[in-house]
């Protein structure tokens, strides 16, 4: 068949094209003034304090930890500071009923989903416990294998959809997330049938030491829905008003039968990878990390809050407070929970008759732990 004359198709010019569609979306800039009234979600006061509360309660939570974990309370933490608006108003936007599958960052919405804290903190340390999730709560344990969940995400849209259940699966991975098999295919196959899916992916710039820049040639992480044929949006991640808008739009579609939506964060992470040796001094300078620093949600939330006459440093105390007798409260419970024992393990990975050899081990443990 003879090519049609005229103008080519320029593979280079459609990239460009795709590309410069993804400008970074904001309501509140970092002075805490709205620039996009018309997108304005218009949270009521009390949503407006509950939202902001919530970003205090996870930012104290976040230091708490992390002397905690100095202190060797603690074991495995993963840092949040710089990821409140990304964490905490994509959360916002779903009801109890939508599936939350985190990652390893991620356990503050799980603890807004209704995870007792102290169920945190007795996965933090390993604990047998911390994978139960009670019956009411859906979530799943925040998962280690990057990008894991966005398949398992795609599996529980599936699964909503299938039994007409009115809800979202909604799901979070960081910027080296999106490099990994399973983000392609779980973005493909919510896509292909339209699951009630939402992917977030918190572009916090590092994956451990690696920059956002070696990760990928794309300009954006956004752009990649694309190509699984799903709406896709880049968004100010230390915007609160603004990660709320398009995931609380998202979610709508979704309900609506209109598909899963990728949703791009763009945040950072102040403090290092996890608490496990990261020296995030030996990858970026403290300049970077001033700037950002600068475009906190914190702040811009305050000074909006406060310009509204709804925020003030008492209230602000008074949620400190709160959040530190909660923590202190919590990790009470986590240590008086059962000290765990090798039986344990191997009674809970096995249900029905065991094989011999794990009924051999059971006795000589069983034995050595009674006495
Ligand atoms: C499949 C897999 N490969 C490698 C690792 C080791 N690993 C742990 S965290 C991490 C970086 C992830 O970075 P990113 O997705 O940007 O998330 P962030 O930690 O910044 O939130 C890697 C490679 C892993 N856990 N799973």
């Amino acid at each position: 068949m003879a090519a049609k004359k005229g103008k080519q198709f320029d593979p280079v010019e459609t990239l460009h094209a795709i590309e410069e569609k993804f400008e970074m979306f904001q309501i509140l800039n970092e002075e805490g003034v709205i620039v996009n009234e018309d997108a304005n979600p218009n949270l009521s006061d009390e949503e407006l304090v509950d939202l902001m509360s919530r970003m205090v309660f996870t930012r104290i939570l976040d230091q708490r930890s992390t002397s905690l974990n100095r202190q060797g309370r603690l074991g495995f933490y993963a840092p949040t500071a710089g990821q409140e608006a990304s964490q905490i108003a994509s959360h916002f936007a779903l009801e109890k009923e939508d599936f939350v599958l985190p990652g390893y960052r991620d356990v503050p919405q799980m603890l807004f989903h209704g995870l007792p804290l102290s169920t945190a903190f007795l996965w933090s340390r390993g604990h047998f416990q911390g994978g139960t999730i009670p019956e009411n709560v859906n979530v799943f344990p925040p998962q280690i294998i990057i990008g894991a969940q966005y398949i398992q995400a795609a599996g529980i849209a599936l699964g909503f959809q299938k039994r007409g259940t009115k809800a979202v699966a909604m799901t979070y991975t960081g910027d080296g997330g999106t490099s990994q098999g399973d983000f392609y295919e779980g973005i493909n196959f919510a896509g292909a049938y339209r699951s009630p899916a939402i992917f977030i992916v918190q572009n916090n710039q590092y994956a451990i030491s690696t920059p956002r820049e070696l990760q990928t040639a794309a300009k954006t992480l956004a752009q990649k829905g694309i190509a699984a044929g799903i709406p896709s949006v880049l968004v100010d991640g230390m915007d609160p008003l603004a990660v709320y808008a398009v995931t609380r739009d998202a979610r709508e579609r979704a309900l609506n039968g209109e598909g899963p939506t990728l949703i791009e964060t763009m945040c950072y992470r102040y403090g290092p990878h996890t608490m496990a040796g990261d020296d995030p001094t030996r990858y970026r300078t403290s300049e970077t990390d001033s700037e950002w620093e600068k475009r906190d949600a914190l702040i811009r939330f305050r000074k909006y809050l406060e310009g509204k006459g709804l925020w003030n440093e008492e209230k602000e105390n008074e949620v400190i407070e709160r959040a530190k007798e909660e923590i202190k409260e919590a990790i009470k419970e986590a240590d008086a929970a059962p000290k765990q024992k090798v039986s344990d393990f191997i009674n809970i990975m096995h249900k029905g008759e065991l094989p011999y050899n794990l009924q051999e081990q059971l006795a000589i443990y069983t034995e050595k732990e009674s006495k």
